[in-house]
């Protein structure tokens, strides 16, 4: 886009559209090199605009053919047309409307809008695609009952798909089909689908708690078909959960999952025809890992639970994005949790929170969950609208338990389904079926930032009562330098010398009143600064806070190494153990980078290592849970916490600390992966997850240590596998060693899998993200590998993405190599994909974040991005902001 002419919208500024439309009849005629569509509405003035005569269509990217109102052809000076709208004026107060224009989705790279993958037409137009397609109000406030008739080859094109239920099909002249969709619940426009092309489909049947019988297809291509079982088997569980857990059911009596191979993101909600992305779809044991079948599941429930909580109730605008994409994170999220292990779910839920949406709200990328402004909303289905948005709707169903949050879920849907609603609707809905006051949690949804909440604590032996005392804050963003304090419910616990929980009885409550809280407890702070005092404290306890992650907030308190081992073998609750041994090795990596850059040696004390192996060793506990106590954070969650970051100094003093604790731990790491290692049947189900995570985590750490025998293990299983979980986790620890088994695995990976699109970008996503010198040629270099396709965002992803974002010492080489690379990617790629171009960018916005030197060479990168004619409204954006302030 040309300079100063990115438009900002404004929450403050939204209205009420002034017209509504009572039905869209569509009429896509698809043709490989000029497709006609043709969209009949009738239109009635919004009740709330009883003045309204105008009418501003929105439409991009066509070329206009006809309108006609009321049957009459219109001329051209009757009404107006430029590159965003189409504009009437001295409409009455209800009117139909029917325009044609012409569209080109065999040259749409965008893949936004009506597109073509793999010789099949589909479509995505959340957020804002369906004005690439033909002339209509865009936006998520106006609902309406579509039809769509689809007119295609039948030889290239033998199945059509859309919204609802196939009503009539039929053939026509010239090898021509055609078949009409009828959708009888209302939607808006972001829902609308359309798929075209020769597919092959597996199908099930699910009965919903009323008993009513549901069709269930999953289209892709025939030769993908065998891989659709485990998708199919996740969507029955995913309807079956909703009804037990929410009592909510399947509205149509059909749904459908088509899979694409060139999709922008994961997969999309179309009411009754979800598009997804192939890779979260396809699987079995020899392709995809165990990480691939839990998001396959995951993602799966989501979009199903969307069903509900966004296509039945929908947003009123975009900045109201988090209702929906908040509550079915968090929907999903419970799904996985209930079906297999609720602590690594919630482990891995914290881990990516932290990593990806703290980081993202220290960048310039900072915005509540609810943004008051954006350019492009694209930019915005971010960590912090979805994780954190997630984490919000957490606090609800933390403050008011879980009955309680069903009671507000109920009644949001009796109240709204059939809406286009906002934020505070939900909230009412959340308090008012309560009786609860919830206002404070208004603050979640208008500031940004992540909340920091110290925390000390005043033990009086005398009177035997431990004061624990709270002090709020959130740091400056973008949007506002003065916040007000947030609601933060605070899960803890106090622990005694011998290792058990503490009877927590407030002080001025009676014994009674304490007796059902037990040993742990939920404090609500709701001030800057706010104290609670236990009474009955026999000793000098260890506190154990923020169990569960109980609200997205970081939290200080002055722990000692001695406290954290304790804790890693004392707290009873799961979450915080793995906590404990998270911020241990954390405070340690901190200390050695001071000690590092004082030139003083660094090392790691024995009681630290065997702090590390007790939990290896420890037989009682859950092997899932060892092996995430031992995946430490990593090297950019380590840059996250300290000024100036010095990505080689962080990516030496981990490595350091990793190889001590490798080293220090070798016999008991042999002896766990020996006893693991028993090339077991593959099934997927917690268990034996978790036996492979803490083999394959023993194998990372052994794959530290320089051993040419080590070398043949890794090979060996790699050999060996009798799944890709395995086989990966061997190459993996391979890829990031100089021996030349490295060479002869990565070979016979691309031997073996060259024809499977979906394995080869795990392919490129490894040798993306080796630590080894020379990894920038080698990414540049595989961009040409036959299997790599300059247009896949999948590949993209795995390759440049994985670099940039995965790979820190490497994508920040001193001399700025790597910024220079990422660069000329994304100024190219902005011109077929602005939407992923506007993603990899964002790691150059965390300049700031990083060490002189290497920061004013981002900078450079940013401007250069920021001056280049014609970049989109989507990078701009993000560049733009990057630089300001
Ligand atoms: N709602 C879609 C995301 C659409 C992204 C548009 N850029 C998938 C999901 O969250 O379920
Ligand atoms: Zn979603």
């Amino acid at each position: 886009m040309k300079q100063g002419q990115a438009q900002v919208i404004r929450l403050e500024e939204y209205q009420v559209p002034f017209y509504l439309a009572e039905s869209l009849s569509l009429n896509i005629d698809l043709a490989d090199d000029s497709t006609v569509v043709t969209s009949t509405a009738k239109y009635t003035r919004h009740p709330k605009q009883p003045t309204a005569t105008t009418l501003a269509l929105h439409g991009e990217l066509q070329e206009l053919l006809s309108v006609k109102l009321d049957g009459k052809l219109l001329s051209e000076g009757e009404y107006t047309v430029d590159d965003e709208f189409l504009s009437l004026s001295n409409l009455p107060e209800s009117f139909k409307l029917e325009v044609s224009s012409r569209i080109y989705p065999e040259k749409n790279t965008s893949l936004e809008g009506l597109y073509q993958s793999g010789g099949k037409y589909c479509t995505q137009c959340e957020a804002e695609g369906f004005r690439k397609i033909t002339y209509f109000l865009d936006r998520p406030d106006v609902m309406t009952i579509f039809t769509t008739r689809i007119t295609a080859d039948k030889a290239s094109y033998p199945v059509l798909l859309s919204n609802g239920n196939c009503v009539e099909k039929g053939d026509l002249e010239n090898g021509r089909h055609f078949a009409v969709w009828h959708d009888p619940f209302i939607k808006p426009a972001y829902l609308f689908a359309l798929v075209a092309g020769n597919l092959e489909h597996v199908s099930d049947e699910f009965t919903t708690m009323s008993g009513r019988k549901v069709a269930l297809e999953i289209y892709t291509e025939a030769h993908n078909i065998p891989f659709c079982g485990y998708a199919m088997e996740s969507l029955i569980r995913a309807m079956k959960w909703d009804e037990e857990r929410f009592g909510l059911e399947y509205d149509l009596d059909i749904y459908m999952i088509v899979a694409v191979d060139d999709f922008n993101m994961g997969a999309m909600e179309n009411k009754g025809l979800n598009v997804f992305n192939s890779k979260l779809v396809f699987a079995s044991p020899e392709t995809a890992t165990d990480i691939d079948y839990i998001n396959i599941e995951a993602v799966i429930g989501h979009e199903y639970f969307h069903n509900w909580t966004g296509n039945r109730v929908t947003c009123r605008d975009w900045f109201q994005l988090s209702l929906k994409e908040g509550l079915t994170v968090f929907r999903d999220q419970e799904f996985t949790a209930d079906l297999h292990s609720r602590p690594v779910k919630r482990i891995e839920d914290v881990r990516m929170l932290r990593t990806h949406q703290f980081a993202e709200d220290a960048s310039p990328m900072a915005h509540p969950i609810r943004p008051s402004s954006f350019i492009e909303i694209n930019n915005f289905y971010t960590v912090t609208v979805y994780e954190k948005g997630a984490e919000v709707v957490r606090l609800y169903n933390s403050l008011l338990g879980q009955d309680g949050f069903r009671k507000g879920m109920d009644l949001y849907f009796e109240r709204h389904d059939g809406q286009a609603v906002t934020t505070e609707d939900f909230l009412a809905a959340m308090s008012d079926a309560n009786g609860a006051d919830l206002s404070q949690m208004e603050m979640w949804y208008n500031q940004a930032g992540t909340p920091e909440v110290a925390v000390t604590m005043d033990y009086d032996a005398a009177n035997k009562t431990c004061t624990l005392n709270f002090a709020q804050s959130c740091p400056d963003t973008p949007e506002s330098n003065d916040k007000a304090p947030f609601l933060i419910p605070f899960k803890l616990a106090l622990i005694n010398l011998a290792g058990e929980e503490i009877a927590l009885q407030i002080e001025g409550e009676t014994a009674d009143q304490a007796d059902g809280h037990d040993t742990e407890r939920v404090i609500n702070i709701t001030d800057a600064t706010q104290s609670v005092t236990f009474v009955n404290v026999a000793e000098k306890p260890l506190p154990s806070l923020l169990r569960d992650f109980s609200a997205p907030v970081k939290y200080s308190y002055d722990y000692s190494t001695e406290d954290y081992i304790f804790l890693m073998q004392h707290d009873s609750d799961d979450f915080n153990r793995w906590e404990a041994s998270q911020r241990l090795a954390q405070q340690l990596i901190l200390q050695m980078l001071d000690e590092r850059e004082c030139g003083v040696a660094i090392g790691v004390s024995p009681e630290v290592v065997d702090a590390y192996q007790q939990v290896l060793d420890n037989a009682d506990l859950d092997p899932a849970l060892r092996a995430e106590a031992l995946s430490l954070p990593g090297e950019s969650d380590i840059a996250g916490l300290v000024a100036k970051a010095d990505p080689e100094a962080i990516h030496e003093v981990r490595k350091f600390f990793m190889t001590t604790l490798a080293n220090g731990m070798r016999l008991s790491l042999d002896a766990q992966y020996d006893a693991l290692n028993t090339n077991e049947d593959y099934t997927v189900d917690a268990a034996s997850i978790g036996r492979r995570s803490l083999k394959n985590t023993c194998l990372a750490y052994l794959s530290l240590i320089d051993d040419e025998m080590i070398h043949q293990q890794c090979l060996a299983q790699f050999e060996n596998a009798n799944n890709m979980t395995d086989r990966l986790a061997a190459l993996s620890a391979l890829a990031d060693t100089d021996c030349p088994e490295r060479e002869q695995a990565l070979k016979a990976f691309e031997v073996q899998f060259n024809d499977n699109p979906l394995v080869m970008d795990k392919w490129f996503a490894i040798q993306a993200a080796s630590t080894l010198p020379g990894t920038l040629e080698q990414v540049k270099a595989l961009q040409t590998h036959p299997a790599y396709d300059a247009n896949n965002p999948n590949k993209i992803r795995s390759l440049i993405g994985r670099f940039a974002m995965a790979n820190l010492v490497n994508f920040h080489a001193a001399d700025g190599s790597g910024y220079e690379f990422l660069t000329d990617f994304v100024i190219d790629l902005d011109t077929r994909n602005p939407q992923v171009a506007s993603r990899m960018i964002r790691p150059l916005i965390k300049w700031r974040q990083i060490e002189t030197q290497r920061s004013a060479l981002m900078k450079a990168c940013l401007e250069r991005v920021h001056k280049t004619d014609g970049i989109s409204n989507d990078v701009f954006e993000i560049v733009d902001k990057g630089l300001a302030g």
